[in-house]
C-alpha cells in the first residue's frame, strides 16, 4: 500500500507503461525513407559520418517492421557523376564521394534492404547539389499517386540529406516522423546537428523512436 499512496507516482507508471501512444504502421499510407546509408558515409568511407554505421541495426529493425506489414520501403542514395560540382576537385565543399557505380556508392553491406525496396538516386546532375531525396527525383508525385500520407525518415547525414529530405516532405504536405534513434550527423561545426533537429521539429516533424512504432 505505501508504494501506491502517491497519486503522482501511479500516474507516472500508467503513462510510461500501458498508455504510451504507439504508431501503427499503415500498409497503404506509410513509407519508410532510409537516407544515404552508403559505404562512403560510414567509417572508412570517403566522407565518413562519425559512427554512421551505428544506426544500421536500428534501421534494420524499422525495415523489419515495415516489411512485415508490406508497407513501402524507400532507400535514397547519393549518386554523383565523377565530375560533380559538390566535390572539392570541382570547386565544391566535399571530398569526392558516392560516385556512380563505385564500391563507395553501394548501400552499406549490413543494411538489410528487402528486394522490393524502391531505390531513389539523387544528385546525379554534375552542376547541381541535391541533398534532398525529393529534389529532381519525382518522389513526391510518386508517393502522392499511390496515396502515401506519412513518411518515416532516418539515415545519414542528419544536418544535410536527412534534414533536406524531411523539410521537403513537410513542404509537400506529408506528415513526417524523424527517427531519432536512426540518424547520425557530421557536425562540421559543433551544434550543427542539434540545430538541424530543432529546425525539423519546429517546422512540423515529429521525433519518434523504435518503441513508438508497431
Ligand atoms: C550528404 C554531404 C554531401 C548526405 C551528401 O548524404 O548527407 N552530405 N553529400
Ligand atoms: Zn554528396
Amino acid at each position: 500500500m505505501p508504494l501506491l499512496k502517491n497519486k503522482n507516482l501511479l500516474e507516472l507508471i500508467l503513462l510510461k507503461g500501458g498508455c504510451k501512444l504507439k504508431y501503427k504502421i499503415n500498409k497503404n499510407e506509410d513509407a519508410l525513407i532510409i537516407v544515404d546509408v552508403q559505404v562512403d558515409f560510414c567509417p572508412g568511407g570517403a566522407l565518413p559520418v562519425p559512427e554512421g554505421d551505428k544506426i544500421i541495426p536500428v534501421l534494420n529493425e524499422y525495415i523489419k517492421r515495415f516489411d512485415e506489414v508490406g508497407a513501402l520501403i524507400i532507400a535514397t542514395r547519393d549518386w554523383h557523376p565523377p565530375n560533380h560540382s559538390s566535390f572539392k576537385t570541382h570547386g565544391g565543399l566535399w571530398p569526392p564521394h558516392c560516385i556512380q557505380g563505385t564500391d563507395g556508392a553501394k548501400f552499406h553491406p549490413d543494411l538489410r534492404l528487402p528486394k522490393r525496396t524502391k531505390i531513389i538516386s539523387k544528385a546525379t546532375d554534375p552542376s547541381k547539389e541535391a541533398y534532398s531525396g525529393f529534389e529532381g527525383t519525382g518522389l513526391s508525385e510518386e508517393l502522392k499517386k499511390i496515396g502515401i500520407k506519412r513518411v518515416f525518415v532516418g539515415g545519414l547525414a542528419t544536418e544535410y540529406c536527412v534534414k533536406n529530405t524531411v523539410l521537403d516532405a513537410l513542404k509537400y504536405g506529408f506528415e513526417v516522423f524523424l527517427l531519432e534513434d536512426a540518424i547520425k550527423g557530421i557536425d562540421v561545426n559543433p551544434g550543427d546537428v542539434n540545430r538541424a533537429i530543432e529546425e525539423m521539429l519546429q517546422k512540423g516533424a515529429k521525433k519518434i523512436t523504435l518503441s513508438d512504432v508497431e
